[in-house]
C-alpha cells in the first residue's frame, strides 16, 4: 500500500454529502438532521434531559436544558449525584460546546486516491460500515481476529470493546492507562491488593494533612476531589506540595518543596527513613495489618534526609518538619497516588513508596485517608460466550511487561511494527475517544506503525489529528445527542447515572452503540447485541438493579447508600488484604517472581545538556488535554498555552516576555508552531512548563490550528516502565529558537 497521507479537509473529494444513513436508528428517524442555526421546534422547548459529563472522566451527573425556543440552554450538576454534589467545574459548563462547535466531523469519510492524491471522500454510514465489516473479515481470515486492536477513552469505549471481544480480540487499550494512571494501579495492587480506580477513594474532606506530589489539584479539575480539599482547607487541613513548579496549590500550602525535577525517590526514601528512626509511624497499624516492615526499615537505613536534600536540592530539615507534619495527622494523612504517572520511567516504583508511605502513616481503609468504596453491579442481558483469542493482548507481549494489569497502548504500536524475531504483529486499529499523535509520546513512531496498518478507523467528534490519518473516519454525536451506558463509577456509596440525549444527533453523526451494532450485524455478529435499541436495553439493565429507564429520566441519578462503618477497616479486627501474604505488602513480594525489586530505590536520571531545559508540562483549569481546544466556550476562556520561564533563564537567553519562540529538543525536533513566553518565578532554573492539549496541526480545527505548542512534539524520548509499560515522558528536553525555522506550510 502506498504510504498513508495526513489528509486536511481541504482535500475532501467531491462525492457530494452524503444521504443519511438508510440504517437510521429509531430515534434518528422521527426527526430531521439539525444543522446549526435551524430552529428545532416546539419538540424541544423547555425540555430537561439527565446526563453526566463527557469532557473528562470524573464524569459529573447534571441536566442539560433547552430554552422556550428549542435552542440548548444550560447544563448543571444534579444536586443528588455525590460525584459532583450539584456542581459542575468550568469545563463541564462549557461542555455544551462539544454540541455546538461548528467544525465537527459530519459524515463518514473514507480515504482514497485521486491522481495520485489522497483525500476524503464523504460517504454514507452503509458504504462506510462495509467497507470497514469487509477489511475486517478479510483480516480475520488472513492474519486472526486477534490481530487488531482497540485504543479508546470515555464511553463509546465500552460498546466497541464489547464488539472487539466478539470479534475475536481482547487487545483493548487506553492511553490513559500506560501514559496515565497505570503505575499507580500496578504498585498499589501489590501492595494493598486493590487498585486505586477512578474516582479516588480518597476521604479528602476529613483529612488533616495532604501530601501532593506532582499533582496540581486545582489546575487538574476533577471535580469533588477539589471541592473537598476546599471543604478540608477550611477546617485546617495542612498541604505538602512536593513540586518544582510553584502550582496553584502550592500557594495553599503549608509547606512547598520545590523538588529538583526527578528526584522524588530520594525524598520519599529519606521520609520512610525519618519516619522510621523516630517511630512517626502507626505502629499498631504496621503490625496488625503490614508484611515487610523489618526489610524495608533496613533498606532506608542510608537514605538520611542530608543525603536526600542534596539530591533533591531541599532543606534536610524541611524533609524531617514534613514527616512530622504527616504523621502529626495520621491517620488522616493522604499521600496522594496522583493520576498521570508515567514520568522518568520508574514510575511503578516511584508509586510503590506512595503506597508505603500511606501504609506508614495507617491511612489505607482509615477516616481522612483511604475508604473501600462501593459500586454498583450492572447485569448484562445474557449473550453468547465470546471466542477465546488465539493470541491475547498479554501473549502478544511476548513477556514483556508482566505486571500490566490491562493491555498497554505503546507496546500495541510497538508491535504494529513488523520485526524480525517477533510473532505477532498487529494489523488494524480502531480507535474511539483518542487523539494517538498527541498523547502517545514519541509521535514518529506512532506514525510509522500508521503506515504498516492494513486498516485504520477513527470515531471521533472532531477532526483531530489522529482523524487525518485513517481510512475511515466515523462521526460520533456529542454526548449531549446520546445514550450512554450507564454510569457504575465507584464513590462513599454506589451511585447510577443515567445520560439520555437531549437532541438527536446533528449532521450525520451517530452514537457508539448504534454504529457498533450496525457494524456488527455486518459481520455476522449480530447475535451479540440482542437488543434492537439502546433505550430498550438500558431499561433492561436499569430494571435489574430495580430501577427503569422511566424512572431514571426523572431522577438522573440513583444512590444507594450504605452504613458509613463499611467504608474503614473495623478498629481492633483483623483484614485479610488481597495479596499474596493477606497483608499489606511493605515488601511486595509479588514483584519477586519477575525479578522486580520488592523495595522501591532511587535512580538517578538524566540531566539537561548545557543550553537545555527539562520539558515540564501540566494542565489548565479551562480544558481537557487537547480534547477541548477547539470548544467555542472554553477556547474564549484560554486559546491557547503559554511557555513558563524562568527570569535568569530568560535573561540568560535574551527573551522577554510576550516573545513567540519555538522550541527545539534534544533530538532535533522543532516544534511546529511558536509559542508565547511568560517570565515567571514559579518555575526553577532548570526546567520550562506549558500545558498540555495545544498546538494542533489539524486545520479543520479552526479555532485551535496552530495555537501554542504541542508538548507531544517534543516527547520523542521515552523511558517505558518494564514493570508494566508505561512510557516515562518527562526525560526530554528543549532549547529555545528565537526566530521562524520557517516549518509550517501555511
Ligand atoms: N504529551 C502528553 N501526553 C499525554 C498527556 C500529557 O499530559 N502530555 N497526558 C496523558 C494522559 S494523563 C491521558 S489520560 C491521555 C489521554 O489521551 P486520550 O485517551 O487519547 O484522550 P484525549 O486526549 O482526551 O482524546 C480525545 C479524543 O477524543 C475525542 N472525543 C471527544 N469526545 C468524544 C466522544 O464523545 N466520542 C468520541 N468517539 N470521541 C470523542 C476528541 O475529539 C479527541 O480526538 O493522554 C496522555 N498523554
Ligand atoms: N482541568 C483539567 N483537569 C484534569 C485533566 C485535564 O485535562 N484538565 N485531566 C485529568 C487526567 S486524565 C489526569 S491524569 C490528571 C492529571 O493531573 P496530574 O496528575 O496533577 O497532572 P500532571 O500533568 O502529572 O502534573 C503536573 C504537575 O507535576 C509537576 N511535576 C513535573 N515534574 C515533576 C517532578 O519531577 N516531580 C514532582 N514532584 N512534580 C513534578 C508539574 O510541575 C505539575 O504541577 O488531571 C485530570 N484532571
Ligand atoms: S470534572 Fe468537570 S469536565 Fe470533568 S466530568 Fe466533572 S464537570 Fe465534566
Ligand atoms: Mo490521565
Amino acid at each position: 500500500m502506498k504510504r498513508r497521507e495526513f489528509i486536511k479537509i481541504a482535500s475532501i473529494g467531491t462525492g457530494g454529502m452524503a444521504a443519511m444513513g438508510v440504517l437510521g436508528s429509531t430515534f434518528v428517524q422521527k426527526v430531521v438532521n439539525p444543522r446549526i442555526g435551524e430552529k428545532l421546534g416546539e419538540e424541544f422547548a423547555n425540555k430537561r434531559i439527565p446526563t453526566y459529563c463527557e469532557i473528562c472522566f470524573w464524569r459529573c451527573a447534571g441536566w442539560a436544558y433547552t430554552n422556550e425556543k428549542g435552542e440548548i440552554w444550560k447544563v448543571i450538576g444534579n444536586e443528588i449525584d455525590p460525584i459532583c454534589n450539584g456542581r459542575l467545574c468550568p469545563r463541564g459548563t462549557g461542555g455544551l460546546g462539544a454540541y455546538t462547535d461548528d467544525n465537527r466531523l459530519r459524515t463518514p469519510l473514507i480515504r482514497v486516491e485521486e491522481d495520485g492524491v489522497q483525500k476524503f471522500k464523504e460517504a454514507s454510514w452503509d458504504e462506510a460500515l462495509d467497507y470497514i465489516a469487509d477489511k475486517l473479515r478479510t483480516i480475520a481470515y488472513i492474519h486472526g481476529p486477534e490481530t487488531v486492536a482497540l485504543f479508546n477513552h470515555g464511553s463509546s469505549g465500552r460498546y466497541m470493546t464489547e464488539f472487539l471481544q466478539a470479534y475475536g480480540s481482547d487487545s483493548s487499550t487506553a492511553p490513559s492507562y500506560a501514559q496515565c494512571r497505570g503505575p499507580r494501579e500496578v504498585a498499589f495492587f501489590h501492595t494493598f491488593g486493590d487498585f486505586v480506580n477512578s474516582p479516588e477513594p480518597t476521604d479528602l474532606k476529613n483529612c488533616k494533612c495532604l501530601v501532593l506530589i506532582g499533582y496540581h489539584l486545582g489546575e487538574n479539575m476533577h471535580n469533588t476531589q477539589v471541592q473537598e480539599m476546599s471543604m478540608a482547607l477550611d477546617n485546617g487541613m495542612k498541604i505538602v506540595t512536593v513540586d518544582p513548579r510553584f502550582s496553584t496549590v502550592a500557594a495553599k500550602s503549608k509547606h512547598w518543596l520545590p523538588i529538583k525535577p526527578a528526584t522524588d525517590n530520594a525524598l520519599m526514601l529519606a521520609w520512610i527513613h525519618v519516619m522510621i528512626k523516630n517511630g512517626w509511624y502507626d505502629k499498631q497499624y504496621v503490625e496488625r495489618y503490614c508484611n515487610g516492615f523489618e526489610q524495608l526499615a533496613k533498606h532506608v537505613e542510608p537514605f538520611t534526609p542530608e543525603w536526600a536534600a542534596e539530591i533533591c536540592q531541599l532543606d534536610a530539615q524541611a524533609i524531617i518538619d514534613t514527616a512530622w507534619e504527616m504523621y502529626h495527622a495520621s491517620p488522616a494523612t493522604i499521600i496522594h497516588p496522583g493520576r498521570h504517572n508515567t514520568w522518568y520511567g520508574d514510575d511503578t516504583q516511584r508509586l510503590r513508596l506512595v503506597a508505603i508511605l500511606n501504609a506508614l502513616m495507617g491511612s489505607w481503609g482509615r477516616k481522612g485517608g483511604f475508604y473501600f468504596p462501593a459500586r454498583a453491579t450492572l447485569s448484562r442481558f445474557p449473550r453468547p460466550a465470546f471466542p477465546i483469542p488465539k493470541t491475547t493482548w498479554r501473549e502478544a507481549l511476548e513477556g514483556d511487561y508482566p505486571l500490566a494489569g490491562m493491555s498497554v497502548s505503546n507496546a500495541i504500536i510497538d508491535r504494529s511494527i513488523p520485526k524480525e524475531g517477533r510473532e505477532f504483529t498487529y494489523k488494524a486499529w480502531l480507535v474511539t475517544g483518542c487523539n494517538l499523535p498527541m498523547t502517545i509520546p514519541n509521535t514518529p513512531h506512532t506514525l510509522e506503525a500508521v503506515q504498516h496498518l492494513e486498516l485504520l478507523v477513527a470515531i471521533d467528534t472532531m477532526p483531530m489529528d489522529i482523524t487525518g490519518w485513517a481510512d475511515v473516519v466515523l462521526p460520533e454525536c456529542s454526548f449531549l445527542e446520546r445514550n450512554d451506558n450507564i454510569r457504575t463509577d465507584q464513590g462513599r456509596v454506589a451511585t447510577i447515572a443515567l445520560r439520555a440525549p437531549l437532541y438527536p444527533p446533528k449532521y450525520d453523526s451517530k452514537p457508539a452503540y448504534w454504529i457498533t451494532r450496525e457494524l456488527a450485524h455486518k459481520i455476522g455478529l449480530g447475535r451479540f447485541f440482542p437488543f434492537e435499541d439502546q433505550q430498550s436495553e438500558l431499561d433492561w439493565e436499569l430494571q435489574q438493579m430495580g430501577s427503569s429507564y422511566a424512572e431514571m429520566m426523572e431522577v438522573g441519578v440513583k444512590v444507594f447508600p450504605r452504613d458509613e462503618s463499611e467504608l474503614f477497616l473495623k478498629e481492633g479486627i483483623d483484614h485479610r488484604f488481597n495479596t499474596p501474604s493477606g497483608k499489606i505488602e511493605l515488601y511486595a513480594t509479588g514483584f519477586i517472581p519477575y525479578g522486580f525489586d520488592p523495595l522501591p530505590s532511587y535512580v538517578k536520571h538524566e540531566e539537561p545538556a548545557e543550553g537545555y531545559y527539562r520539558l515540564n508540562y501540566g494542565r489548565a483549569p479551562m480544558h481537557t488535554f487537547g480534547r477541548t481546544a477547539n470548544n467555542p466556550y472554553l477556547f474564549d476562556l484560554m486559546e491557547e498555552n503559554t511557555l513558563w520561564v524562568n527570569p535568569t533563564i530568560a535573561a540568560k537567553s535574551n527573551i522577554h516576555a510576550g516573545q513567540s519562540v519555538w522550541l527545539e529538543n534534544q533530538d532535533g525536533i522543532v516544534s511546529s508552531f511558536p509559542i508565547t513566553v511568560r517570565i515567571t518565578e514559579r518555575i526553577g532554573n532548570d526546567s520550562v512548563y506549558m500545558v498540555h492539549g495545544f498546538g494542533h496541526a489539524d486545520k479543520r480545527l479552526k479555532r485551535a490550528f496552530g495555537r501554542g505548542i504541542s508538548d507531544t512534539e517534543l516527547i520523542t524520548r521515552v523511558h517505558v516502565d518494564p514493570l508494566m509499560g508505561g512510557t516515562g515522558m518527562r526525560g526530554n528536553f528543549v532549547k529555545f529558537i528565537l526566530s521562524d525555522p520557517k516549518k509550517v506550510e501555511v
